[in-house]
């Protein structure tokens, strides 16, 4: 397994989460390329955004059914800030993780984080797991479970 895969996958085992991390031959560096991969709906994906929150200036992670856009302007009203999307370089300083395989925990820095209501409809959702050909399958509840994120809408 390639060695950030790994990581994950001991960041989930370390959690208490029996899932398995799966690689794939083809990419799963979008949601529409992950859906098409494991053979899912794409809202049953999870992406993992980092936002920058202005004020206070601090990064928040935000898990966005792959069917769903991030409304920024209602989102950082409701966190109480201007939101605006984290430069791909800030991404991988602040998660230890490349765009396009950034996983929803096991970052350098632990983000505040919060979770699209949508995903919790679904019993199965798929993230990303540290590189754009690996993904795990869980359920929304263990997902809040091992995240700690708070559920919020994203519209
Ligand atoms: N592996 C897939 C599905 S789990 C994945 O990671 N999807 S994602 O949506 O979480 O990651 C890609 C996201 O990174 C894009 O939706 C986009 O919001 C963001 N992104 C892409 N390029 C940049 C960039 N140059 N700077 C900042 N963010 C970017």
């Amino acid at each position: 397994m390639h060695p950030q895969a790994q990581r994950v996958q001991t960041t989930l085992i370390q959690a208490g989460c029996s899932v398995l991390v799966r690689e794939l031959p083809d990419s799963t560096r979008t949601a529409e390329e992950a859906a098409r991969a494991v053979g899912c709906e794409v809202g049953q994906i999870v992406k993992s955004l980092v936002f920058v929150l202005d004020p206070p200036g601090k990064t928040v992670l935000l898990l966005v059914s792959g069917a769903n856009r991030v409304n920024e302007k209602s989102v950082g009203e409701k966190l109480g800030g201007r939101l605006s999307k984290a430069s791909a370089a800030q991404v991988e300083a602040d998660t230890g993780f490349v765009i396009g395989g950034v996983p929803p925990l096991g970052h350098k820095k632990p983000l505040e984080t919060y979770v699209d209501e949508d995903l919790l409809h679904y019993e199965i959702v798929w993230a990303a797991a540290g590189t754009p050909h690996a993904v795990f399958p869980i359920t929304p509840a263990e997902l809040i479970r091992i995240t700690g994120a708070t559920p919020l809408s994203m519209r």
